[in-house]
């Protein structure tokens, strides 16, 4: 039965489309606001502690490992030999600890616009928090959009762990960081970035889809399930230069990771197979 003593975190981003999430709290643990947005960490009653940034849910430590290694094992098991790995945002250091899984990589560069977040992150997600001080990562905190400009030929894989096209975030969803994003990867290069739910925002994912297949050689989207998230689904676009997401398979390299909780090459594959109703507006 309901606890009526309960505080409920009511998430908005969705509120105008009449459906919103809403998760019991058990501890505020820290609201702070830093230079580009709010930040507050929870200590809630069914997922453990939960990150959200101006009011929109990010991770919590129940159901992240669907988001971190959807985000990070499908391009790099995509790829022949990753080497050089760029994670635009991705504060909270989830994505990083999965990256860091794969042995043969030699240089993470995580482009973040606010150290506040990380700041947070680690002392609350400390399951993370060593990531950040792997002699292979390097941390950037700069608008990821301007970083990006700068960097030519240089990157195997990028995955852009962002927030939703609000925000900080909004540049990050626009063709000009596409395009960027293509120079900077290598002739090989592989960018999976975070493309919100097939069943919420469809025609952002058709839109990113044909803007995509302009500017990459392969052009897709996969998704996982995050009950956390709006619809309990969340997705990404797939950007490719030279491999699809199938060419490179490989259960060895895929039985090398440690501690998976989501992802196998069966997931891989299936995650691509889209509903009906999405196939069609993709089509
Ligand atoms: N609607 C929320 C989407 C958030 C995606 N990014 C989450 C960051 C986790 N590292």
């Amino acid at each position: 039965m309901e606890n009526t003593n309960w505080l409920w975190f009511e998430e908005n981003y969705e509120n105008e489309y009449g459906r919103n999430l809403r998760v019991a709290i058990k501890d505020v643990l820290e609201i702070r606001q830093s230079q580009y947005q709010k930040i507050e960490m929870y200590e809630t009653v069914a997922f453990g502690k939960m990150l959200v940034l101006d009011g929109v849910i990010m991770l919590t430590e129940y159901d992240n490992y669907a988001y971190h290694e959807m985000i990070a094992h499908v391009p790099m098991i995509s790829h022949k030999n990753p080497q050089r790995v760029l994670i635009v945002g991705g504060g909270d250091g989830g994505t990083l600890t999965e990256i860091l899984k794969h042995a043969n990589v030699k240089e993470i560069v995580l482009c973040e616009i606010d150290e506040e977040v990380i700041n947070i992150s680690k002392k609350y997600f400390t399951s993370f928090a060593d990531s950040f001080n792997n002699n292979k990562v390097s941390l950037i905190i700069e608008d990821a959009a301007k970083y990006l400009a700068t960097k030519k030929d240089y990157f195997d894989i990028i995955c852009v762990d962002s927030s939703d096209p609000i925000g900080p975030a909004e540049v990050l969803f626009k063709e000009k960081f596409y395009l960027d994003i293509h120079s900077a990867l290598t002739e090989t290069g592989i960018a999976v970035t975070q493309s919100e739910s097939l069943y919420y925002h469809t025609d952002l994912i058709k839109n990113l889809y044909i803007q995509n297949k302009k500017i990459f050689k392969y052009a897709s989207y996969y998704y996982t399930l995050v009950p956390t998230y709006p619809s309990g689904t969340i997705g990404f676009s797939f950007c490719s230069k030279k491999y699809t997401p199938f060419m490179n398979l490989d259960e060895n390299k895929i039985a090398q990771l440690k501690k998976l909780n989501y992802y196998s090459l069966s997931i891989h594959k299936a995650s691509f197979d889209l509903p009906q109703f999405v196939k069609r507006q993709l089509d």
